[in-house]
Order: structure tokens, then sequence, then C-alpha cells
């Protein structure tokens, strides 16, 4: 996806400049993008079948989660309107989200070396009703710095459309290069909401402030937000040992974490060492 806004301009009309970037790939733009302003639209590559699966088994693996841990158990820590590591639940469809090879790469590019995946959330924004994620946030919260590379990266899948009506994300661009909150005035005149396609995800550098918004329409609005890491974050929910395993490629694995274990002793750690 290139970026939304496009100068009337053309980019070879200036002067001065001694370094300059010249990405022609939608995802090395999409990519730039969030570096600049935090938050980008990637497309996922899905074809329309596999959107309408996701769709699907969306509800199912909602159904299920909640049969599990139960309504009014969940309600009483709102967290009914949330789906925590669903792969955990219905490996397919959940890990190609995780996978998308799009994604991968746009956080390859944003994260210096290795990164895995701190987090799986299924999200679901209800009609007519307040959310735990309609509320400015940062992906790494209560974090306030800024640094030079991004050190986590957001990518919410939409599972619906997002449009106004249905309370799509808001951005606070380029927010993740200000360590504080900014003032109402300022988020007033500068948020924007981002709206996308059932079948695309917004990324985000997880330092960009960010919500919800409140769902006008008589549907829920469905996503399944990811956060990937550089491998010294802990998980939210260790994914070793709590999703399957099967099918998974040594490179899967490794965004999985399963080979970032903590060692379990001075010793443990010292044979690992030795074995490299
Ligand atoms: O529901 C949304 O649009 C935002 C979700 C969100 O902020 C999150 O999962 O961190």
């Amino acid at each position: 996806m290139p970026p939304q806004e496009t100068s009337p301009i053309p980019a070879n009309n200036a002067y001065g400049i001694l370094h300059g970037d010249t990405w022609d790939d939608a995802l090395l733009l999409a990519a730039d993008q969030i570096r600049r302003l935090g938050y980008a639209i990637v497309d996922s590559g899905f074809s329309s079948t596999e959107i309408t699966d996701i769709e699907q088994k969306f509800d199912m693996t909602r159904a299920e989660y909640t049969r599990t841990w139960g309504e009014d158990h969940l309600e009483s820590m709102d967290e009914h309107n949330s789906m925590r590591l669903p792969m955990a639940v219905s490996p397919e469809p959940f890990r190609n989200l995780a996978f998308a090879p799009n994604i991968l790469s746009v956080v390859g590019q944003l994260i210096d070396g290795q990164f895995i995946l701190n987090q799986q959330n299924g999200v679901i924004n209800p009609a007519g009703a307040a959310y735990n994620q309609g509320l400015w946030h940062r992906d790494l919260p209560y974090q306030h710095f800024v640094t030079n590379v991004p050190l986590a990266v957001n990518a919410l899948y939409c599972v619906d459309d997002f449009t106004s009506e249905n309370g799509g994300t808001w951005v606070i661009p380029a927010s993740h290069k200000t360590p504080n909150y900014p003032s109402d005035a300022y988020v007033s005149a500068h948020a924007l909401q981002v709206n996308a396609k059932a079948g695309q995800y917004i990324v985000l550098d997880c330092m960009a402030y960010h919500t919800g918004g409140f769902n006008r329409s008589t549907a829920d609005r469905r996503a399944v937000n990811h956060v990937y890491t550089i491998p010294y974050f802990s998980q939210q929910i260790r994914i070793p040992g709590n999703v399957e395993e099967s099918g998974l490629t040594p490179d899967q694995r490794r965004i999985l974490g399963f080979d970032f274990p903590s060692p379990q002793s001075v010793d443990a750690y010292l044979s690992a060492r030795a074995r490299k």
C-alpha cells in the first residue's frame, strides 16, 4: 500500500537534498510510512475465500473461547471483548494471520535483527457499547520513551471493513516520536481515523498512540491484533507449550519464540552457550 497522502509535487522536484529515499515497492513504502508517521495499511494478500473463512472461524473460535472461560467470568474482568491467543484454540486460520508474508516482510524491515510474536489478541468493538480498546494507548502501555528504530510493531488484521460508522481505528500520526501523550487540543487537531478494508492490516509502530472509535453501527467490528517485538520482551502469554506445534517451519517456530526460552538456571545458560 502506498502512503495514503500523495504529494502533488513530483519527488524529483526538490533541491538541497544529499540523502533521499527511493522506495518503489508497496511494502517498503509502507515500512517507510510507519517509520515516519507511525502507521500504514498493508494488504494481507489473502484471497476472498480466505478472508471469508477467517471471518467465520473468528466467530466459531470466540464461541469456544467464551464456553471455556465463561461469559460472566470474562465480563467481570472486562475481558469479554477480547480473545487471548486465539491460535491456541484454532491453529488455523490464526497462525496464518501471524505469519502473513507481507506482514513479516514489513516487520522485518522495521525491527533490526530477530523478532518474535509477543501476543495475538482477537478484538471485538461491540455495536453501540464501550470496550477495553476504545481508549488512547500505546501497545507498549505505560512506556514513555522514543527509539531511533522500532522495538515493537503491531499488525491489526481487519476481519470487517473499518469505517467511521463502525468505529475504525484512530491514530495520532508520528506520536511514536515523542515520549509524552499529547494534550487534548493536539489530539483533537491531529488524530485521524484509518479506514481499512476486511483482509487488510493496520500496521503501527507500537509506540504510536491509537484507539478504537465508537461503533455506531448495528454489527460488532472484529479484528485480530498481533504485537511483534525484539526477543528481549517477554510474551504476554508464553506461546511455546500453548499452541499446536505440528506443521510449523523452523522460521515459524522462531517467530513464535521457540528459539528464545529463558534458561532455567545458570547451568542451563552455560550449557546453551557451550552448544553454540
Ligand atoms: O479496535 C481497534 O480498532 C483498536 C485495537 C487496539 O487498539 C489494540 O488491539 O491494541
